[in-house]
């Protein structure tokens, strides 16, 4: 079964991502593009101080005379001028390798060996270990970016002019690398085009009612800028439609509730709707001017769905996509009755998504099976990885998402589990391979095993089940405690069981589901 057929619509280019969203700027360049709503004063960015810093950071990186393509890594807290370098990186013509900023060294290490960057770009605050391990990985320039318009990025790029001519770039040019991790526990580098990006840009400009609200629309963007929701997709939406943006360094429910009055459109991982409900003001006069709520990274449970129409009389818009393929498919935008709660809409347009068996062969309307895609927007492969590229696509090149569900008869998706090992927390990634990987290094552990349960916050909250070795003691808190100083805290086990066995079949495979359905009250899901 197959939607969309896959066909190739949107027309090819061979310009510059940059290009293109600057050349959607607002004719006033003196109009707010960003207001920051979390520092202790309001900044206020215009659409000319975008084009200036953009230019200035892009003939930072002209100066370092790097080959076209080079990867610059960033390892930064969210700020307008993180935003302005993933920018001035398109307009150089390099590719932005964004780092959440909760890894930690090892993990640091580990993409910086990988990718090979010629620049990172780091937290004043973690320069000592940062630099020290970037050197060391032949790393060969190192620059400061901090959240109050600090570092040392900033102060070469106040040397530079604010006149940049962008770089040339074809369709195929990286833009981007992102790195998702992988099921055997290394993490994959998802390359993305300057044409996968501009396409699912463009895409989504049209079906989100976009360009019907150009220059009118005001986005609360309080997601994070390392992964593709809050840096292509939110960001792409606003910078193409010339939008202002109402700025959030971190989540808070009542921060942004306060500011959503002025706002048309929020985009969140369903964390934040959970907890947009759980905030006293938040209701529908907060709402009053809001066009659109659109959920996507996890899934949205019907109950929040039903929950926010209820209390607003909005209905969320929930989509679905992958750091590999940026935006797969949507509910409709229009009318809003045509949003289903718990499915994730048809695919979107120029985008194919069909449904097979293990076999590879399409399976019937209605039928669950495995989700492939194919599209414009679907990456180049995985960096330096030809193989694990090759086995994720089918021999006629569609994209196997590891995502399981099943297309009904007017197209619409419903996502119902992942064939990939796999847990969302709180919209982030956490791959047990990775988890169980660093517990089972550690002293008195024989063995571990990492799975999903569900969380009334978080969705789903990582669990571990460690078996000690003979006469070893594992101490939980401290196992949690270790756990914290070496991988991302939202990888970090919630709760962690002492056990004499792992439950294992006859195969002698660990029995997860047995594992998820012992632990699944945990959180009183
Ligand atoms: C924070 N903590 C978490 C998470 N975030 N635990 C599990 N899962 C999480 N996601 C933990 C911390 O370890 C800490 O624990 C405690 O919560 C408080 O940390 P804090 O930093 O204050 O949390 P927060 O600021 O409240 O963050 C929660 C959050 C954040 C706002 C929901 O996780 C977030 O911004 N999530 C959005 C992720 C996102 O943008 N995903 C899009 C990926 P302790 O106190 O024990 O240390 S793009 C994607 O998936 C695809 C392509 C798509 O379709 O969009
Ligand atoms: P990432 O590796 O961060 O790109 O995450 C991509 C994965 O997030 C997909 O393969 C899905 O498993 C999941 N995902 C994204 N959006 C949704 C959604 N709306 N519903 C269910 N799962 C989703």
């Amino acid at each position: 079964m197959a939607a969309g057929g896959g066909t190739v619509t949107a027309p090819m280019t061979d310009e510059n991502l940059f290009a293109t969203l600057r050349a959607a700027f607002p004719a006033d360049l003196d109009a707010i593009a960003i207001e920051t709503c979390d520092t202790p004063q309001p900044l206020r960015y215009r659409w000319r101080d975008l084009e200036r810093g953009t230019a200035m950071l892009a003939n930072v990186l002209d100066s370092l005379d790097l080959p076209p393509g080079s990867r610059i890594a960033a390892h930064v807290d969210k700020s307008v001028e993180a935003l302005m370098l993933y920018l001035a990186v398109l307009r150089a013509g390099h590719v932005y390798l964004p780092l959440n900023t909760a890894y930690q060294a090892a993990e640091i290490e580990y993409f910086l060996g990988n990718a090979e960057p010629a620049v990172l770009v780091c937290s004043p605050r973690n320069f000592g270990w940062a630099s020290k391990l970037a050197f060391r990985l032949g790393v060969r320039n190192v620059f400061t970016l901090g959240d109050e318009r600090d570092g040392t990025l900033l102060d070469r790029a106040a040397q530079m002019s604010d006149r940049h001519e962008p770089a040339a770039r074809s369709g195929d040019d990286l833009a981007a690398i992102l790195y998702t991790s992988g099921t055997t526990g290394r993490s994959k580098g998802a390359m993305l085009t300057h044409r996968n990006l501009r396409s699912n840009a463009q895409v989504l400009h049209e079906a989100w009612g976009w360009r019907e609200h150009a220059g009118r629309d005001v986005l609360v963007h309080a997601l994070p800028i390392f992964h593709v929701h809050g840096l292509f997709v939110a960001s792409h939406c606003a910078l193409l439609s010339g939008s202002r943006m109402l700025w959030f360094a971190r989540f808070d429910p009542a921060a942004v509730t306060a500011r959503l009055p002025e706002a048309t459109v929020f985009m969140g991982v369903p964390t934040l709707y959970v907890r947009l409900l759980a905030e006293p003001s938040f209701g529908r006069e907060a709402c009053r001017r809001m066009r659109l709520f659109v959920s996507g990274s996890a899934p949205l449970l019907l109950q929040t769905f039903e929950e926010f129409r209820q209390r607003t009389g909005h209905t969320i818009l929930e989509r679905y996509g992958m750091s590999e393929t940026v935006m797969l498919t949507s509910n409709p935008y229009r009318p809003d009755s045509a949003r289903r709660g718990g499915t994730v809409g048809p695919a979107l347009p120029g985008v194919g998504v069909r449904i097979c068996d293990d076999r590879g062969l399409p399976v019937a309307t209605g039928e669950v099976g495995n989700v492939e895609v194919k599209g414009l927007n679907v990456f180049r492969g995985y960096w330096r990885m030809p193989e694990k590229t090759a086995d994720d696509f089918t021999t006629d090149l569609w994209f196997k998402t590891g995502d399981v569900g099943r297309l009904d008869a007017d197209g619409y998706l419903t996502i119902v589990g992942r064939s990939k090992d796999l847990i969302i927390s709180g919209g982030y990634n956490v791959y047990p391979a990775e988890v169980e990987g660093y517990v089972d290094a550690l002293p008195g552990v024989a063995e571990s095993a990492v799975v999903g349960v569900p969380h009334p916050d978080f969705g789903e909250a990582v669990v571990a089940v460690v078996v000690p070795r003979p006469g070893a003691a594992v101490d939980p808190a401290a196992l949690v405690a270790t756990l914290k100083a070496r991988i991302a805290n939202f990888k970090v086990p919630k709760q962690v069981f002492v056990v004499p066995e792992l439950p294992r079949n006859a195969m002698g495979k660990v029995q997860k589901n047995e594992l998820r359905a012992r632990h699944r009250s945990l959180f009183g899901g």
